[in-house]
């Protein structure tokens, strides 16, 4: 059996604790992939010593060579990408079609963040006196601790590691429990493009251990948490105290609208893939369906015909769709809602129950679940489940659609599938969601927008694309007085 170790003070080194976890298929509970550090606080502490001298000197290198740097990341991403996603899909259980997506997620990101080490853009402007200079500029901050959640193994800690180490931060990553595997093949790659080995550290163990370790660090200015709302609370409130700059990615409730002058297989397809893609573990999944009264019965008939017809089973094997849910507390939760759905009066259309029988009996197999009959405002139709269990809700008209997608307190992604162009662009307004799609489901975000939800799914902040790395440092102004005197802005000049 392979014991993997943290990445700290440029080495891989065990943890302070001797302790290890295991990691095993949650397709299949028999296959133990390896040991990974149950590390302490003590690590944390190692690991922001040796993150500040690496910070030190990598906030001097150029930004277009730390760029270089995320290029040849990419590189070697692109390179190993089937391997990558073997091993994702081990550790963490969605189909291989899905994890090489989540591996192209982090090639995207990283040559994205290659060319932004070309631009990283200031403004330049006029200032209010003669003969004197003004503009902003970006600065890097220091130490990034990136907190990180099991279902986007690759995709997430790129999207949070790339731009920090881009704007010449160091970072400290602390994946998720699940999938430690992954983000110690990711660490590799960073090293072997030629990321100065103190820039990054890779920190084992459990969110309440070392994450709460890293985010209470009073030497890691930077936070960046993706996860469940309840856990991101602690870390806001954490953060605030510490005056830490904090990105929160949390929870989502999103919701695919179908009209009644919608392209019905377009939906049908759209929908099958929102709420049972990922097995349902996605903050961007489809967990609400929400349907207008003249479409209502033949979609949810056809709808139940296709989600039963979905095919269970180990992601790396070809033809099955759908994978296990993570680990057995996430089944145990998905069954505790179907238990709240059926008490509140929903009716259950298919699912509802553990997927068992040959080989699905060693890992955590969930079947796709509908409800129908889902009243606007129970707990199946507002609180996050992240798992497959979809929640059928009728509606009259356009106003009432719009109203029950912004019924909920997250506000990620929402769908709407019309063939109105004006209702189109009015969703596009009125739903209160950081992303809307038109057409197309709740899930697929791409790499270089910005992605991030408003209400209690974050805090203003968005991941990917441009914004990102306004989050990643800091703006500096600059003032340049050639004139030769003493010039005071607001009074000499007026
Ligand atoms: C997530 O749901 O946690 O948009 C991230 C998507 C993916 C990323 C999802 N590109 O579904």
């Amino acid at each position: 059996m392979t014991t993997f170790q943290n990445f700290i003070g440029g080495v891989w080194t065990a943890p302070s604790t001797g302790t290890y976890f295991e990691n095993r298929n949650p397709a299949d509970q028999r296959d133990l992939i390896g040991r990974f550090p149950a590390s302490g606080a003590a690590d944390i502490d190692a690991a922001v010593t040796s993150a500040q001298r690496g910070f030190d000197r990598w906030k001097r290198t150029p930004a277009p060579a730390r760029g270089d740097v995320l290029r040849r990341v990419g590189d070697l991403m692109a390179a190993r990408k089937e391997e990558i996603a073997n091993l994702m899909t081990r550790e963490m259980g969605k189909p291989l079609t899905e994890t090489r997506g989540d591996v192209q997620e982090g090639i995207d990101t990283a040559y994205y963040a290659a060319t932004e080490g070309r631009r990283l853009f200031g403004h330049t402007v006029p200032s209010e006196l003669a003969n004197k200079w003004a503009m902003s500029m970006r600065r890097p901050i220091g130490v990034c601790g990136l907190v990180t959640p099991f279902n986007f193994p690759m995709a997430i800690p790129t999207w949070k590691a790339f731009p920090a180490l881009l704007c010449g931060n160091a970072v400290i990553l602390k994946p998720a429990e699940d999938v430690p595997h992954t983000a110690t093949v990711l660490v590799e790659i960073l090293l072997e493009a030629g990321l100065p080995p103190e820039v990054i550290q890779l920190v084992h163990g459990m969110g309440e251990v070392v994450g709460k370790a890293l985010v209470e660090h009073p030497q890691v200015p930077v936070i960046s948490f993706t996860g469940s709302t309840e856990t991101g609370r602690f870390v806001g409130e954490t953060c605030g105290r510490l005056h830490k700059r904090l990105s929160l990615e949390m929870g989502g409730k999103n919701a695919q609208i179908v009209l009644d002058d919608a392209d019905l297989d377009l939906a049908i397809d759209g929908v099958l893939w929102g709420a049972f893609g990922t097995t349902g573990q996605r903050c961007t999944a489809t967990s609400r369906l929400i349907l207008q009264r003249g479409i209502h019965d033949t979609v949810v008939e056809r709808l139940v015909a296709r989600a039963e017809a979905l095919v269970l089973g180990d992601g790396r094997v070809a033809g099955h769709d759908v994978g296990p849910l993570v680990n057995e507390a996430a089944r145990e939760k998905v069954e505790r809602y179907v238990e709240i759905g059926r008490a509140q009066g929903a009716t259950l259309r298919c699912g509802g129950q553990r997927a068992t029988g040959g080989a699905l009996d060693h890992g955590f197999f969930f079947q796709p679940t509908i409800f129908t009959n889902v009243t606007a405002g129970s707990r199946l139709e507002q609180e996050e489940i992240f798992g497959p269990v979809l929640s059928v809700i009728q509606v009259d008209s356009v106003e009432e659609a719009f109203a029950v997608n912004n019924g909920v307190r997250y506000g990620l992604s929402s769908s709407v599938y019309t063939s109105n162009v004006n209702v189109a662009f009015r969703a596009l307004q009125e739903l209160d969601n950081g992303i809307t799609y038109v057409n197309a489901p709740t899930i697929g975000a791409e790499a270089h927008l910005p992605f991030g939800g408003v209400k209690e799914t974050g805090n203003g902040h968005r991941e990917g694309g441009w914004e990102v790395y306004e989050f990643y440092s800091e703006t500096k102004v600059g003032y340049v007085d050639y004139s030769g005197a003493l010039q005071r802005a607001q009074i000499d000049n007026y």
